[in-house]
């Protein structure tokens, strides 16, 4: 961590399932870059997680399991805070006074809700209604200045900026107003079987996402069943949402550009190019993988990770959250 000079950055991703492609070359990929030029917190969003049903063990798991990937991926624990957003119980304290000042009109208008509510018709929550809340509050806690994330989740950091603004100019200057942070070509991979829904790590169709967690075989089994557009040609344009995906994810795995690989392609058919694809995403996934369960097995190591983040993220947020309980007229605790 550092000396506070450097801008700092915050996100984390939920341990909702498999993490997928989707994540990583929206997310967490970016991230890693970023550790060398900001103060960086990386967080594993558990609170966020229980906005949908979960099961108790399947949860503990994939906590862990993210912990591993985070690292696997490149998140450097001598460089960035990785920690779990339930260590730090400042998360859901300050949601609850953002809570105070945010609209219910506001919230019923975020499009993650009313998809989520859409999906999750029998259990509308609270908790899935406050998740920008507690999102906002992640974010204040530690005066982030850059956010970054996928396309999904700007509206989400609108309304952060927003419940900063209106906080300072209700308490006084008190909150850094942060900005997202997108990575344009990642910013949105889709589902394989339906280009015009992102890729989720909750789908219940196991065809449409490629999971980090996903054999090589089924891989290129699921590239090979990928949806595709009405003509043969491989081809980047709004007219070919199926290939383009196809080909945004082919570029980032391989490092070429678009127009690179059209050229590769031209006249090569959808057989070719998706085993192309295959192969470059295996030649990510593979070595990720294995770095995962190799930290996997070492439990001390990861639990000293993440003590040594909940130590750094709870020393800043600490500071945060009495300044704001001090600002909106809390009497502090005589210890
Ligand atoms: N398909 C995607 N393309 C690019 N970026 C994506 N992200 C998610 N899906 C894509 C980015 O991943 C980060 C972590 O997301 P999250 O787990 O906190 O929540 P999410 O956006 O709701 O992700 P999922 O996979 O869709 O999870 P579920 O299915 O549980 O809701 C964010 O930065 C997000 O932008």
């Amino acid at each position: 961590m550092d000396d506070g000079s450097k801008k700092r950055v915050f996100s984390g991703v939920q341990p909702t399932g498999k993490v997928t492609l989707g994540n990583y070359l929206g997310a967490i990929k970016n991230w890693t870059p970023l550790q060398e030029q900001y103060e960086c917190l990386f967080c594993v969003v558990d609170l966020h997680s229980l906005t949908v049903t979960q099961v108790p063990a399947e949860l503990r798991k994939n906590t862990m399991d993210l912990v591993a990937l985070y690292i696997a991926c490149g998140l450097d624990p001598n460089k960035s805070a990785l920690f779990i957003q339930s260590h730090v119980h400042e998360h859901a304290e300050l949601a609850w006074i953002l809570d105070t000042i945010a609209y219910v009109g506001e919230l019923n208008r975020m499009t993650q809700f009313k998809d989520k509510s859409r999906k999750h018709a029998d259990n509308i929550n609270m908790g899935l209604m406050n998740y920008p809340v507690l999102m906002a509050s992640d974010i204040l806690l530690y005066n982030a200045d850059l956010i970054p994330v996928g396309k999904d989740q700007v509206q989400h950091v609108e309304l952060t900026r927003d419940l900063a603004q209106r906080f300072n100019a209700r308490y006084s200057d008190t909150f850094v107003v942060p900005e997202a942070l997108l990575n344009k070509a990642g910013q949105s991979i889709k589902s394989l079987q339906d280009p015009t829904a992102k890729m989720s790590k909750s789908d219940p169709n196991d065809n449409a996402i490629i999971s980090l967690t996903d054999d090589a075989d089924t891989i290129r089994r699921k590239l090979r069943r990928a949806v595709t557009d009405s003509d043969t040609c491989v081809r980047h344009g709004a007219d070919k949402p199926a290939i383009s995906n196809l080909l945004n994810v082919y570029s980032l795995c391989s490092g070429l550009s678009i127009a690179d690989a059209e050229k590769i392609f031209e006249g090569k058919g959808y057989g070719v190019f998706k085993d192309a694809v295959a192969d470059a995403v295996i030649s990510v996934v593979s070595p990720i993988q294995e770095e995962q369960k190799r930290l996997l097995a070492d439990k001390a190591y990861l639990e000293g990770v993440l003590k040594q983040g909940a130590e750094q993220a709870e020393s800043i947020a600490r500071k945060t959250l009495s300044k704001v309980y001090r600002k909106v007229g809390l009497i502090p605790r005589i210890r």
